[in-house]
Protein backbone atom coordinates (compact mmCIF):
# COMPACT_ATOMS: atom_id res chain seq x y z
CA UNK A 1 0.00 0.00 0.00
CA UNK A 2 1.18 3.60 -1.08
CA UNK A 3 0.03 6.56 1.24
CA UNK A 4 -0.96 9.94 0.40
CA UNK A 5 -0.52 12.49 3.10
CA UNK A 6 -2.52 15.39 2.11
CA UNK A 7 -1.48 18.62 4.13
CA UNK A 8 -1.77 22.50 3.41
CA UNK A 9 -3.05 25.13 5.72
CA UNK A 10 -6.51 25.66 7.33
CA UNK A 11 -9.22 25.73 4.44
CA UNK A 12 -6.60 25.00 1.42
CA UNK A 13 -8.51 22.00 -0.10
CA UNK A 14 -7.26 18.94 1.64
CA UNK A 15 -10.49 17.20 2.64
CA UNK A 16 -12.49 18.17 -0.78
CA UNK A 17 -9.26 17.27 -3.08
CA UNK A 18 -9.05 13.87 -1.13
CA UNK A 19 -12.93 13.53 -2.15
CA UNK A 20 -11.82 14.18 -5.76
CA UNK A 21 -8.77 12.03 -5.64
CA UNK A 22 -11.20 9.44 -4.70
CA UNK A 23 -13.86 9.66 -7.03
CA UNK A 24 -10.99 10.28 -10.15
CA UNK A 25 -9.76 6.78 -8.68
CA UNK A 26 -12.49 5.02 -8.71
CA UNK A 27 -13.02 6.30 -12.16
CA UNK A 28 -9.61 5.23 -13.52
CA UNK A 29 -9.97 1.66 -11.93
CA UNK A 30 -7.33 2.33 -9.36
CA UNK A 31 -7.91 0.54 -5.76
CA UNK A 32 -7.80 3.13 -2.98
CA UNK A 33 -9.04 4.01 0.92
CA UNK A 34 -9.02 6.81 2.15
CA UNK A 35 -8.53 7.34 5.63
CA UNK A 36 -9.76 10.94 8.08
CA UNK A 37 -7.48 11.82 10.25
CA UNK A 38 -9.06 15.04 11.03
CA UNK A 39 -10.67 14.41 14.49
CA UNK A 40 -12.19 18.45 14.64
CA UNK A 41 -13.72 17.66 11.09
CA UNK A 42 -17.66 18.05 11.02
CA UNK A 43 -18.48 17.13 7.82
CA UNK A 44 -16.39 15.39 5.06
CA UNK A 45 -16.71 15.62 1.36
CA UNK A 46 -16.09 11.96 0.92
CA UNK A 47 -17.22 8.39 3.25
CA UNK A 48 -14.17 7.77 5.21
CA UNK A 49 -13.15 3.62 4.97
CA UNK A 50 -11.30 4.55 8.18
CA UNK A 51 -11.92 7.53 10.85
CA UNK A 52 -9.99 8.90 13.59
CA UNK A 53 -12.97 10.13 14.87
CA UNK A 54 -14.13 6.49 15.76
CA UNK A 55 -11.54 6.55 18.39
CA UNK A 56 -11.20 10.41 19.50
CA UNK A 57 -14.24 12.45 20.29
CA UNK A 58 -13.22 16.10 20.23
CA UNK A 59 -16.45 16.78 22.10
CA UNK A 60 -14.95 14.42 24.45
CA UNK A 61 -11.71 15.67 24.94
CA UNK A 62 -13.19 19.41 25.43
CA UNK A 63 -15.36 18.08 28.67
CA UNK A 64 -12.37 15.66 30.10
CA UNK A 65 -9.66 18.05 30.06
CA UNK A 66 -11.94 21.00 30.30
CA UNK A 67 -10.46 22.62 27.14
CA UNK A 68 -11.77 24.96 24.18
CA UNK A 69 -12.20 23.88 20.39
CA UNK A 70 -8.59 24.69 20.03
CA UNK A 71 -6.90 23.39 23.20
CA UNK A 72 -9.10 20.12 22.00
CA UNK A 73 -7.23 19.65 18.77
CA UNK A 74 -4.01 19.85 20.02
CA UNK A 75 -4.64 17.10 22.65
CA UNK A 76 -7.10 15.92 20.44
CA UNK A 77 -3.77 15.21 17.89
CA UNK A 78 -1.59 14.22 20.29
CA UNK A 79 -4.38 11.43 21.30
CA UNK A 80 -4.08 10.24 17.85
CA UNK A 81 -0.27 8.75 18.82
CA UNK A 82 -2.11 7.01 21.55
CA UNK A 83 -4.66 5.24 19.27
CA UNK A 84 -2.21 4.70 16.55
CA UNK A 85 -2.10 0.83 16.59
CA UNK A 86 -5.63 0.49 16.90
CA UNK A 87 -5.96 2.35 13.70
CA UNK A 88 -3.25 0.67 11.82
CA UNK A 89 -5.09 -2.75 12.77
CA UNK A 90 -7.98 -1.40 11.02
CA UNK A 91 -6.19 -0.49 8.20
CA UNK A 92 -4.14 -3.38 7.84
CA UNK A 93 -7.27 -5.61 7.56
CA UNK A 94 -7.88 -3.65 3.96
CA UNK A 95 -6.03 -4.36 0.54
CA UNK A 96 -5.31 -1.84 -1.69
CA UNK A 97 -2.70 -0.05 -3.94
CA UNK A 98 -3.35 3.36 -2.49
CA UNK A 99 -4.32 5.45 0.89
CA UNK A 100 -5.42 8.72 0.67
CA UNK A 101 -4.69 10.41 4.32
CA UNK A 102 -6.55 13.48 5.01
CA UNK A 103 -4.89 15.27 8.19
CA UNK A 104 -6.30 17.66 10.41
CA UNK A 105 -7.45 21.27 9.48
CA UNK A 106 -4.40 23.13 11.03
CA UNK A 107 -1.76 22.83 9.12
CA UNK A 108 0.49 22.88 12.39
CA UNK A 109 -1.73 19.73 13.80
CA UNK A 110 -0.37 17.45 11.63
CA UNK A 111 3.29 19.18 10.80
CA UNK A 112 4.51 20.39 14.32
CA UNK A 113 3.60 17.61 16.39
CA UNK A 114 5.17 14.56 17.30
CA UNK A 115 2.52 12.16 16.63
CA UNK A 116 2.71 13.09 13.49
CA UNK A 117 6.59 11.28 12.71
CA UNK A 118 4.77 8.19 14.45
CA UNK A 119 1.49 8.19 12.19
CA UNK A 120 4.07 8.50 9.31
CA UNK A 121 6.00 5.68 10.42
CA UNK A 122 3.10 3.20 11.58
CA UNK A 123 1.72 3.88 7.57
CA UNK A 124 5.62 2.95 6.76
CA UNK A 125 8.10 6.09 6.35
CA UNK A 126 8.98 4.68 2.84
CA UNK A 127 5.79 4.33 1.07
CA UNK A 128 4.49 7.58 2.00
CA UNK A 129 4.81 10.58 0.40
CA UNK A 130 3.40 14.29 1.13
CA UNK A 131 0.22 16.14 -1.53
CA UNK A 132 1.53 19.79 -0.32
CA UNK A 133 -1.47 22.08 -1.01
CA UNK A 134 -0.66 25.38 -1.70
CA UNK A 135 -3.47 28.68 -1.38
CA UNK A 136 -3.26 30.30 -3.95
CA UNK A 137 -4.62 33.25 -2.65
CA UNK A 138 -1.59 33.36 -0.86
CA UNK A 139 0.63 32.68 -3.38
CA UNK A 140 -0.30 35.42 -6.09
CA UNK A 141 2.21 38.65 -5.43
CA UNK A 142 6.20 37.49 -5.22
CA UNK A 143 6.31 37.61 -1.47
CA UNK A 144 3.17 35.49 -0.89
CA UNK A 145 4.42 32.96 -3.42
CA UNK A 146 7.97 32.87 -1.29
CA UNK A 147 6.44 32.51 1.83
CA UNK A 148 3.82 29.67 0.84
CA UNK A 149 6.92 27.51 -0.61
CA UNK A 150 8.85 28.18 2.57
CA UNK A 151 6.13 26.78 4.33
CA UNK A 152 5.68 23.56 2.19
CA UNK A 153 9.58 23.83 2.72
CA UNK A 154 9.34 23.42 6.20
CA UNK A 155 7.06 20.45 6.36
CA UNK A 156 9.08 18.34 4.21
CA UNK A 157 12.12 19.11 6.63
CA UNK A 158 9.91 18.30 9.67
CA UNK A 159 8.53 14.75 7.69
CA UNK A 160 11.11 13.90 5.67
CA UNK A 161 9.17 13.17 3.27
CA UNK A 162 8.81 13.27 -0.95
CA UNK A 163 6.58 15.51 -2.11
CA UNK A 164 4.52 16.84 -4.83
CA UNK A 165 3.66 20.27 -4.98
CA UNK A 166 0.40 21.83 -5.62
CA UNK A 167 -1.47 24.93 -6.37
CA UNK A 168 -5.11 24.13 -4.81
CA UNK A 169 -8.45 25.66 -6.36
CA UNK A 170 -7.04 26.98 -9.98
CA UNK A 171 -10.60 27.05 -10.97
CA UNK A 172 -10.36 30.46 -8.98
CA UNK A 173 -7.97 31.76 -10.70
CA UNK A 174 -7.34 33.07 -14.60
CA UNK A 175 -5.28 31.01 -16.49
CA UNK A 176 -2.71 33.54 -16.66
CA UNK A 177 -2.66 34.02 -13.12
CA UNK A 178 -2.13 30.43 -12.94
CA UNK A 179 0.80 29.93 -15.67
CA UNK A 180 2.48 32.78 -13.36
CA UNK A 181 2.23 31.13 -9.92
CA UNK A 182 3.53 28.20 -12.17
CA UNK A 183 5.98 30.15 -13.84
CA UNK A 184 7.70 31.09 -10.85
CA UNK A 185 8.21 27.86 -9.03
CA UNK A 186 9.43 26.13 -12.36
CA UNK A 187 11.78 29.43 -12.94
CA UNK A 188 12.75 30.91 -10.48
CA UNK A 189 14.78 33.34 -12.07
CA UNK A 190 11.62 34.44 -12.89
CA UNK A 191 10.62 34.79 -9.30
CA UNK A 192 13.29 36.57 -8.40
CA UNK A 193 13.03 39.04 -11.33
CA UNK A 194 9.20 39.82 -10.46
CA UNK A 195 10.45 39.77 -6.84
CA UNK A 196 12.94 42.65 -7.59
CA UNK A 197 10.35 44.43 -10.29
CA UNK A 198 7.31 44.75 -8.10
CA UNK A 199 7.72 44.50 -4.55
CA UNK A 200 11.13 46.28 -4.38
CA UNK A 201 9.26 48.98 -2.26
CA UNK A 202 7.87 46.78 0.16
CA UNK A 203 9.97 46.21 3.62
CA UNK A 204 9.27 42.65 3.70
CA UNK A 205 11.32 42.21 0.44
CA UNK A 206 14.62 42.18 1.91
CA UNK A 207 13.51 39.60 3.80
CA UNK A 208 11.52 38.09 0.70
CA UNK A 209 15.16 37.74 -1.01
CA UNK A 210 16.75 35.86 1.68
CA UNK A 211 14.12 33.44 1.98
CA UNK A 212 14.11 33.15 -1.98
CA UNK A 213 17.65 32.23 -1.58
CA UNK A 214 17.49 29.54 0.81
CA UNK A 215 14.56 27.95 -1.22
CA UNK A 216 16.87 27.74 -3.77
CA UNK A 217 19.79 26.35 -1.77
CA UNK A 218 17.47 23.75 -0.33
CA UNK A 219 16.42 23.12 -4.63
CA UNK A 220 12.91 23.43 -3.40
CA UNK A 221 12.15 24.87 -6.75
CA UNK A 222 11.29 22.18 -9.63
CA UNK A 223 7.97 21.27 -10.22
CA UNK A 224 4.91 22.53 -9.46
CA UNK A 225 1.24 21.31 -10.04
CA UNK A 226 -2.05 23.59 -10.60
CA UNK A 227 -5.22 21.73 -9.36
CA UNK A 228 -8.89 22.09 -8.72
CA UNK A 229 -11.18 19.32 -6.87
CA UNK A 230 -14.00 21.29 -7.74
CA UNK A 231 -13.34 20.87 -11.44
CA UNK A 232 -11.64 17.72 -11.37
CA UNK A 233 -8.19 19.29 -12.77
CA UNK A 234 -5.04 17.86 -12.24
CA UNK A 235 -5.96 14.77 -10.32
CA UNK A 236 -4.07 12.30 -13.34
CA UNK A 237 -1.34 14.71 -12.58
CA UNK A 238 -0.97 13.48 -8.98
CA UNK A 239 -1.49 9.79 -9.91
CA UNK A 240 1.44 10.18 -12.13
CA UNK A 241 3.85 12.26 -9.84
CA UNK A 242 2.82 9.35 -7.19
CA UNK A 243 3.53 6.49 -9.80
CA UNK A 244 6.88 8.27 -10.67
CA UNK A 245 8.12 8.37 -6.97
CA UNK A 246 7.02 5.01 -6.00
CA UNK A 247 7.81 2.88 -8.86
CA UNK A 248 10.07 4.98 -11.14
CA UNK A 249 7.58 5.67 -13.52
CA UNK A 250 5.57 2.90 -14.06
CA UNK A 251 2.01 2.88 -15.29
CA UNK A 252 1.90 6.66 -14.75
CA UNK A 253 -1.16 7.03 -17.16
CA UNK A 254 -4.99 5.85 -16.92
CA UNK A 255 -6.17 8.26 -19.56
N1 LIG B 1 -13.42 26.90 -5.94
C1 LIG B 1 -12.91 25.85 -5.27
N2 LIG B 1 -13.15 25.72 -3.95
C2 LIG B 1 -12.62 24.65 -3.31
C3 LIG B 1 -11.82 23.69 -3.98
N3 LIG B 1 -11.42 22.77 -3.07
C4 LIG B 1 -11.95 23.14 -1.89
N4 LIG B 1 -12.68 24.28 -2.02
C5 LIG B 1 -13.41 24.99 -0.94
O1 LIG B 1 -12.48 25.46 0.05
C6 LIG B 1 -13.03 25.33 1.34
C7 LIG B 1 -12.10 24.53 2.23
O2 LIG B 1 -11.99 23.20 1.70
P1 LIG B 1 -11.61 21.97 2.61
O3 LIG B 1 -11.47 20.81 1.69
O4 LIG B 1 -12.56 21.82 3.75
O5 LIG B 1 -10.20 22.43 3.18
P2 LIG B 1 -9.26 21.77 4.30
O6 LIG B 1 -9.44 22.56 5.54
O7 LIG B 1 -7.87 21.93 3.77
O8 LIG B 1 -9.68 20.33 4.43
C8 LIG B 1 -14.42 24.69 1.17
O9 LIG B 1 -15.39 25.71 1.18
C9 LIG B 1 -14.34 24.05 -0.20
O10 LIG B 1 -15.59 23.97 -0.84
C10 LIG B 1 -11.60 23.86 -5.39
O11 LIG B 1 -10.92 23.08 -6.08
N5 LIG B 1 -12.16 24.95 -5.97
MG1 LIG C 1 -10.30 19.20 6.07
Amino acid sequence: MKNLFFVGTAGSGKSTLVGATKTWFEDNAVDSIVVNLDPGAEALPYVPDIDIRDWISLGDVMTEYGLGPNGAQVVASDLMAVNIRKMMDVVDTFETDYVLIDTPGQLELFAFRESSDRLVKAFGRQDSMLVYLSDPTLCKTPNGFISSMMLSAIVQFRLQLPTINLLSKCDLFQEKETERMLTWFENSDALYADLMDECHDNPETVVGAELFKALETMGVFGEIRSVSAQEEIGIAEIYAAAQLEFFGGEDTSRE
